[in-house]
């Protein structure tokens, strides 16, 4: 992940009157110091060619400039900086033009104020996305965008970090002139020479007047104040991006721009920074493994699906809306039809939202179609097959596919759990076998664990990545256990709320701890959204190989026998009064958990929050470590990766071992030691973890490129 050399160029070449000056850093033009002090030279060789009459900007390649680069943030931060190149564009003695294709984001957006002109090919997408980054427009841009284009708009674009495209960019001034074709450099060059025509001097942004209402401003100002105070709670960078811009409304632009530098330096120097930023590259690098370095992916082009129920309906959804054809199998009629009806369901409730039309489902649906025999999947390239979390079931569907399915047809299982070297090994094939667990609702979840076993081909493990591109998912290769990485560290963290509970807190303050430690929802009110029975049928499915030793808190069981299985049924560890989500603690749960300790003979004693989040994370780190350690998950960042996009752990902390490494392996090792002489076998260490304390390390120096 680390780029040792600064690569890339700035060039610059005279076409007639004006200096054309290209970013050239593959892919996506990010600025590093070399570019930076390349834009700077640019600028002084038009200044002093007196054959150059105005410059114009274009970046080399698809795009004009993904921004700073961002592998510079945590290290010294090299001169010059943006800030500084942004000014030096603005002073130019000449009209500087930025001509765009692609996208500019960040710095590149930034670079494009500071010229004096913007053209944009209709194509092209800018922003300024580095509020998801955790920092903020820290090249001028607080300062300039308020004043090109208003507090409101301004304050928009930079608390959402989202891409605007060119057209819009256009309605509110953030671009001069609209290309019509798809060539930035010919249209741009026409643009100069029609400004330089019509004498169209400098035009300084820092100049613009979209701050000249102040009371409007003010008003923005506070309205985007109020409107993230609750949305942005427990981040930082959001509310330093409004001090920014009210800066740029109470103060001179110079002053403005130190007090813009001196807020995106809080930034960089936050934790949030850190975090953001390794989330940011860790969903790139999961990507990154030898399987699909070496081999290319087997063609695919059409997809069967084994089931229609709630996953197999959701795994065709996803694939539908890829743009791929889904060859539905189910078993009778009945359960065909049921299939493709909870698939209409999805597009039904889509179009009564207006997000599609009637029109649109239709063509989707004529992308389906479904038999009831597995003879109808004999050109099929690729099969998932989501039926009943059964092993013999699954076996058998995997020995009927096998008779059916062409030479080198990929075949998956959408399996939670269960061991699929056990289902390869039910078929003379393998080598074609791998595993595709996806979360549910699973044409909404972007986390796709794809599980390896111990037999497969590495371009089945390449087709997975290549089928997981194409459904717009996140894929990480896991290795074969029970629960993969995500559902095996699930069980153990959970284990750990459900002792605190056990020995004292009720679910209602832990999971407020948890939430307040930034997850969206505690371990009891998910389980409560996701169903009781189904860690039920977990537990009793495990319980004739649970370690007698170990301890095992039963009043999860109390709840599942009275069939309080949550939300589906009204009650869980909440009351849902007439079905609405929104849980209420439930006096009965709290009784039933006082019998629970007087059985187990426990005198329940207060936990403070802290240390209920010291707990939750010391179980999920150290589990974490373990998974990594048996090459379950190729690198923490796998962790992370699984636990951002599957569980919802709070992004600005970068991932439970990214969160690890935050909080220093050795403090984590301390508390898990602690706990440890509580209960030896769940605290048992990882010796990964335990290595890494005595050398000095942390799980970052496991993230290495493979
Ligand atoms: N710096 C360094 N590397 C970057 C980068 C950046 N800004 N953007 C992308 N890369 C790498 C990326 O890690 C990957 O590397 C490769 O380029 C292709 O990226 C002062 C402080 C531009 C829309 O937030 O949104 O300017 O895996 O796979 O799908 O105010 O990258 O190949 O080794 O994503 O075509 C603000 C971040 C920076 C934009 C292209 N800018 N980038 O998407 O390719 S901070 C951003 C993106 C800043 C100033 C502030 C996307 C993209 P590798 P990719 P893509």
């Amino acid at each position: 992940m680390e780029h040792e050399d600064q690569f890339g160029t700035v060039t610059w070449e005279r076409r007639d009157r004006v200096l054309l000056v290209k970013i050239d850093n593959a892919p996506v033009n990010a600025m590093n110091f070399r570019i930076r002090q390349g834009l700077i030279a640019a600028i002084e060789t038009a200044e002093n060619d007196k054959q150059v009459d105005a410059v114009m900007l274009i970046g080399a390649g698809h795009n004009f400039s993904g921004g700073v680069d961002i592998r510079e943030f945590g290290k010294p931060l090299l001169e010059p900086s943006l800030p500084d190149v942004c000014n030096r564009i603005e002073a130019c003695t000449k009209p500087v033009v930025a001509a765009i294709q692609g996208v500019a984001l960040g710095g590149g957006t930034e670079i494009a104020l500071a010229a004096h002109y913007r053209f944009a090919i209709n194509t092209a997408k800018l922003g300024l996305p580095e509020v998801g980054l955790g920092i903020l427009p820290g090249g001028g841009g607080t300062q300039r965008a308020p004043r090109l284009l208003g507090a409101k708009v301004a304050l928009e674009l930079m608390l959402t970090g989202r891409r605007v495209d060119a057209a819009e960019a256009h309605t509110f001034g953030l671009i001069d002139r609209l290309g019509k074709g798809e060539d930035a450099l010919s249209e741009g060059l026409t643009y100069v020479e029609e400004l330089l025509h019509l004498r169209a001097g400098r035009r300084p942004t820092r100049d613009a007047t979209g701050l000249s209402d102040k009371t409007a401003s003010a008003a923005a100002i506070q309205a985007a104040h109020a409107s993230i105070a609750e949305k942005a709670r427990g981040l930082f960078s959001p509310f330093k991006i409004i001090e920014a811009v009210n800066a740029s409304l109470e103060q001179p632009f110079e002053e403005g721009l130190r007090t813009e530098r001196r807020l995106f330096l809080e930034c960089i120097a936050s934790p949030q920074r850190a975090g953001l930023i390794h989330a940011f590259f860790s969903e790139r690098e999961v990507w990154k493994l030898p399987e699909t370095r070496q081999v290319a992916p087997r063609e695919f082009r059409s997809v069967g699906i084994i089931g229609g129920g709630l996953m197999g309906a959701g795994i065709a959804v996803a694939v539908l809306d890829a743009g791929l054809p889904v060859l539905m199998v189910e078993r009778d009629e009945a359960s065909l039809t049921r299939g493709r009806s909870n698939i209409e369901k999805v597009y039904d409730r889509l179009i009564q939202r207006g997000r599609i039309s009637a029109e649109q489902k239709e063509r989707v649906m004529a992308r389906w179609t479904g038999s009831t025999s597995y003879a109808a999947l004999g050109d099929v390239d690729l099969v998932i097959e989501a039926v009943f979390e059964d092993l013999s079931v699954k076996k058998e569907v995997f020995q009927r596919l096998n008779d059916v399915l062409k030479n080198g047809a990929v075949i998956a299982t959408n399996t939670s759990y269960l061991d699929v070297d056990a289902l390869a090994a039910e078929i003379p094939r393998p080598q074609d076998v791998i595993g595709l667990h996806f979360f549910s609702p699973a044409n909404v979840m972007k986390l796709l664990e794809v599980v390896v076993p111990s037999k497969v081909s590495p371009d089945v493990v390449a087709t997975a990545f290549d089928l997981a591109k194409r459904l717009g998912k996140i894929p990480v290769r896991a290795g074969v256990c029970d629960g993969f990485i995500g559902n095996r560290i699930l069980a153990v963290f959970r284990g750990a709320a459900e002792a605190i509970m056990e020995d004292g807190a009720s679910p209602y303050q832990i999971d407020n701890a948890v939430r307040g430690f930034g997850f969206a929802m505690g371990p009891f009110q998910t389980s409560d959204l996701s169903g009781g029975d189904i860690g039920w049928a977990t537990r009793k499915r495990r319980s004739a190989t649970r370690n007698p030793n170990a301890r095992y808190v039963e009043i999860p069981d109390r709840l599942c026998e009275r069939g309080w299985f949550g939300q589906k049924s009204g009650r869980g560890y909440y009351l849902y009064p007439e079905g609405s989500r929104q849980g209420m603690p439930d006096p009965e749960v709290e009784a039933i958990i006082d019998d629970e300790r007087r059985r187990a003979q426990i005198t329940p004693r207060t936990f403070t929050d802290d240390e209920i989040v010291h707990r939750y994370m010391a179980a999920m780190i150290n589990e974490g470590a373990k998974v990594v350690e048996e090459g379950i998950a190729l690198r923490p960042l796998d962790v992370d990766v699984v636990f951002l996009y599957g569980y919802g752990f709070p992004r600005f902390r970068g991932g439970p071992m990214k969160y690890a490494d935050t909080v220093g392996l050795k403090a984590v090792l301390d508390n898990i030691r602690a706990f440890e002489r509580e209960d030896p076998l769940f605290w048992r260490p990882s010796q990964l973890l335990v290595d890494l304390v005595a050398r000095g390390d942390n799980f970052a120096s496991l993230n290495g490129g493979l």
